[in-house]
């Protein structure tokens, strides 16, 4: 029997129909959402100015790429430049068409960032992170619906030290999170949850695991008292990895085994799926650990019951970048781009077979 909460959620439906089809059969997201000033490290890093018709150019680029695009991804996460200004210039067949319309007439649906981003947790010592962007954000997400948007997205991270997250961050972080998801649901966007666990510092994997685990049951909670639609809902998750400065490696399966092992624990069932953020792990890690992560998944099925896949930004887009601003060659880097959205894809469905085309171990 199906019990429905009231007052109902107006949007319950089509937030439900929209997560399944972000995440269906191996798709995943694109987070091209940078902000002026990330955007900006990622141009400045491959030599290239952080002007307006750079950020069009490379954005063009990627959304009108030539291949089956809309086979790999759900959606794409947007910044408000591209969700609401942005029209595609280059020679194609979407030339003129705002960036929104390009993304939407490929089949792939259109998101976008509503954080306003990091800012100190006042008097936290190491000095921890809330988010801003509560403020005004149903008339914006209302705004972003009526341009065509269907999901958004909300970041908030978390700092692995022997004392943090402190109760402080993880209860700030988890209402902030739980009232940007209620309100987003209530505009008709499905939120995506954002909540980083940074891999800076040097940490055992272990105590990345714990650090997980004590933030994401409290989220959970938190978005169960705020009322979220876990079924109109994604979580976008860090993997658990030992700190950059730890000196470890793991092993894709040890990486697939400790975030299961977290996630298992703290997301509910309901919630159609987990896709993970690259957060600076190289291209060949990201797609290494989420494809051992659906391996493990197809042998054990039941400590995954969501789909499993990705919504990375700079491993999808790292090494095209570097081709477009070293050879200036678009075609080559729209494939270098469509070759990595395969490959992100394949791992979604565990079945990535390697740059070689080979299958993997
Ligand atoms: C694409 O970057 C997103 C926006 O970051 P800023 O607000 O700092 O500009 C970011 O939220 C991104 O979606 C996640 O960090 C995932 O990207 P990576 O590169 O970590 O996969």
């Amino acid at each position: 029997a199906k019990f429905t909460p009231t007052p109902a959620l107006k949007y319950a439906d089509e937030l439900h129909a929209t997560a399944k089809a972000l995440v269906a059969d191996g798709k995943g997201l694109l987070a091209a959402d940078e902000s002026t000033g990330s955007i900006k490290k990622r141009l400045e890093s491959v030599g290239k100015e952080n002007n307006d018709d750079n950020r069009r150019e490379w954005r063009d680029l990627m959304f009108t790429a030539e291949g089956p695009l809309e086979k790999y991804l759900g959606g794409v996460i947007t910044f408000e430049d591209t969700l609401m200004k942005h029209d595609a210039q280059l020679e194609s067949q979407y030339k003129g068409s705002p960036l929104r319309d390009v993304i939407k007439k490929r089949g792939i649906i259109p998101g976008i960032k509503t954080d306003k981003g990091t800012k100190p947790l006042s008097r936290t010592q190491p000095e921890e992170t809330t988010t801003e962007g509560l403020d005004g954000l149903l008339a914006r997400s209302q705004e972003y619906y009526a341009a065509g948007a269907r999901f958004a997205k909300f970041r908030t991270t978390y700092i692995v030290t022997a004392t943090t997250p402190s109760q402080l961050a993880i209860e700030d972080n988890a209402n902030v999170q739980a009232r940007y998801a209620s309100i987003s649901q209530e505009a008709g966007l499905v939120p995506i949850v954002e909540p980083e666990v940074l891999c800076n510092g040097d940490f055992t994997i272990e105590r990345s695991a714990e650090a997980h685990i004590a933030a994401y049951s409290h989220l959970f909670r938190t978005l169960a008292l705020h009322k979220v639609d876990f079924a109109g809902m994604i979580l976008k998750a860090s993997m658990v990895v030992p700190g950059d400065k730890s000196g470890k490696v793991a092993t894709p399966e040890e990486v697939a085994q400790a975030t299961l092992h977290v996630l298992s624990k703290t997301v509910p069932p309901l919630v159609p799926g987990v896709v993970f953020l690259s957060g600076g792990l190289s291209e060949a890690d990201s797609i290494a650990y989420l494809d051992a992560m659906n391996k493990l998944k197809k042998k054990e099925p039941s400590i995954a019951p969501w789909k499993l896949s990705f919504s990375f930004g700079r491993a999808l887009q790292g090494e095209a970048m570097k081709v477009w601003a070293h050879s200036g060659d678009i075609k080559k880097a729209q494939e270098t781009f469509m070759l990595r959205a395969k490959w992100c894809y394949e791992a979604a469905l565990g079945e990535y077979k390697g740059e070689a085309g080979e299958p993997s171990k």
